[in-house]
């Protein structure tokens, strides 16, 4: 059989980090990306024995290198079979009164922007593997639940979810399947990069609870991209069991 490879963006942690480590797990070729080089480097240490590994320092907001990057590819590598759109961020936790537009500018450009470059430059790719292929996009329960503080942010996860969405009607008949993976709370280095670096502030948020994991994440992401060709899951929303929904709020006097 001949080997797949996955192509997957933000692998420097979290969700992507757990991932490269599934899909080698099984086997997978991998494309490895995003902008701390040291930690790519790191992770094909680690995996490069096993599977093929490619790693490519990227910033998903840069289209035209984002472009590059693609058309580059090495032959062993040009084949892609899964795309996990994983890079994405949020930042400013407080009321968006409060917040700074640059952050706001931020998570469009990485969540939105970063997302569509990558998935426009690899669609090609995608449509050529035809059965099996998928784009495992990473939504978030905030792209459906609104909540305090998540204003852009959640915005910018139901654009990924309707752009799964509507892709799914695009693709149809190229036999390219698209999933839009939306978790809730995952321990993972998401809060400390939201809180800009307050390691108090993240800890606080995971203390005395049972958060996913990143690899919780991760077999579901290889789970959805590794069914028969038949399947495509369009959406799925997993959160801890010890995590639920508040009820509404009200302004009283
Ligand atoms: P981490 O902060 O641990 O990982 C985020 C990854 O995104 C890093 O590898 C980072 O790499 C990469 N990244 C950020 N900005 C860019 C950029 N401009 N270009 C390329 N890569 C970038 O967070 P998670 O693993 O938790 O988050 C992964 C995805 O899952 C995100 O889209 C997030 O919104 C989503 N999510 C997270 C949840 C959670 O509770 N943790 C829940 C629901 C969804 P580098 O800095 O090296 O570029
Ligand atoms: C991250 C999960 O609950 O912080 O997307 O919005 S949450």
């Amino acid at each position: 059989m001949t080997r797949k490879t996955v192509f997957i963006t933000g692998a420097t942690s979290g969700f992507g980090r757990a991932s490269a480590r599934r899909f080698a797990e099984a086997g997978w070729g991998l494309v490895l990306t995003g902008r701390r080089v040291e930690r790519l480097q790191e992770l094909q240490k680690e995996l490069g024995s096993k599977v093929p590994v490619h790693i490519a320092t990227l910033d998903v907001r840069d289209a035209q290198a984002v472009a590059r990057i693609v058309a580059e590819l090495p032959d062993d590598f040009r084949d892609i079979h899964c795309l996990v759109n994983n890079a994405g961020l949020a930042l400013a936790p407080q009321a968006a009164q409060q917040t700074e537009l640059a952050d706001w500018h931020t998570m469009i450009d990485t969540n939105v922007t970063g997302l569509v470059n990558v998935t426009h430059s690899l669609l090609p790719t995608l449509i050529r593997s035809g059965a099996g292929a998928s784009i495992v996009n990473l939504g978030s329960v905030a792209g459906a639940w609104p909540y305090p503080g998540s204003h852009v942010y959640g915005a910018s996860k139901a654009f990924v979810r309707q752009f799964s969405l509507n892709l799914r009607c695009d693709l149809l008949g190229t036999g390219v399947r698209v999933t839009d993976i939306e978790p809730g709370m995952a321990e993972t280095e998401f809060t400390l990069v939201r809180t800009k670096g307050d390691q108090a502030a993240s800890a606080a948020l995971y203390q005395g609870t049972t958060p996913l994991s990143a690899e919780d994440v991760a077999e579901q992401i290889f789970y959805v991209a590794s069914l028969p060709p038949q399947i495509n899951i369009n959406r799925l929303e997993i959160m801890p069991t010890r995590q639920a929904w508040a009820g509404f709020a009200v302004d009283r006097d």
